[in-house]
């Protein structure tokens, strides 16, 4: 006789897998993305007007501080259009259902645009710094390579799906931000005393508020990015807010530091313009 075939049964799951949960940007984030884009472009129109009262020779902050905002306009169109976005997911557990064996993926939405612009942008802020102070080609070309550095450890600790690659670049982060500071900051608290008291004073003031907003970047991206103990929208916010300081408010801060005190005024020599 025949062998009869054997009944396959389809095995019953002991466990029911837990899909997946999705932390994505909502209406707020969205709206707050579009209201950044729109003071990214008129802060660019406003320094790029600002830099024709001004000989050539003296729009070397304009052009530097107009090219950071006009950046930002570009990542927060990119965002606001749902473009320069991932997921990142990552194993989780759910503390709060005290079933430590029952994992869950988590995926959270990231917005690598604003590495890219970061990358871009914070060593031209360093830059307005550098000149600023009288920093020479060499500390602020160290202080430039070690914030790439900075930016794209943050951008590899964004996309990481394990603890280890997550904290491990960010670790890296942290201490590529250090050499920043210690090269522009403390280095040019130093080199800044040949320009007089006024230029000491603002330069003093200028990176002060500098590195202290610099250093809330990495705490919200360890509590939102790294933790996520915060929504997509909260994140978005914060920035928000972090980036109008950095960018518009320093820029306009310079600017019109730049027009009321000559001795800020940089001599990179007869290539940037003759007169
Ligand atoms: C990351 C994570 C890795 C460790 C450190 C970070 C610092 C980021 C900073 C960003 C500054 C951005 C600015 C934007 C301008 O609008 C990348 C978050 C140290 C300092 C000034």
């Amino acid at each position: 006789a025949a062998a009869k075939p054997t009944q396959t049964t389809t095995p019953i799951p002991t466990v029911i897998p837990t899909p997946p949960q999705f932390q994505e940007i909502g209406e707020t984030g969205h709206r707050t993305l579009w209201v950044v884009f729109a003071i990214m472009v008129l802060s660019s129109g406003l320094f790029a007007v600002m830099s024709w009262n001004v000989p050539i020779s003296k729009r070397l902050y304009h052009v530097i501080t107009t090219l950071i905002t006009i950046t930002a306009s570009l990542s927060y169109f990119a965002m606001a259009s749902g473009h320069a976005t991932s997921f990142s997911c990552s194993p989780a557990k759910d503390h709060h259902k005290h079933v430590p064996d029952v994992g869950y993926t988590e995926c959270r939405q990231v917005f690598w645009g604003r590495y890219v612009d970061w990358a871009i942008t914070t060593p031209l802020l360093l830059l307005d710094l550098s000149l600023l102070a009288g920093i020479d080609g060499a500390h602020t070309l160290m202080a430039v390579v070690a914030d790439v550095i900075m930016v794209l450890s943050g951008l590899f600790a964004s996309q990481g799906n394990t603890p280890t690659q997550r904290w491990g670049w960010y670790a890296i982060g942290c201490v590529s931000y250090l050499f920043v500071i210690w090269h522009v900051a403390l280095h040019g608290a130093r080199t800044v005393s040949a320009k007089g008291a006024s230029v000491t004073r603002l330069f003093s003031s200028l990176a002060l508020f500098t590195f202290v907003l610099w250093t809330a970047y990495p705490i919200v991206w360890g509590i939102a990015d790294g933790a996520h103990r915060t929504t997509v929208d909260t994140e978005i916010l914060i920035y928000a807010v972090l980036d109008i300081l950095a960018k518009p408010v320093f820029g306009l801060w310079l600017l019109f530091s730049h027009r009321a005190l000559a001795e800020t005024h940089v001599d990179v020599g007869g290539w940037w313009s003759h007169g």
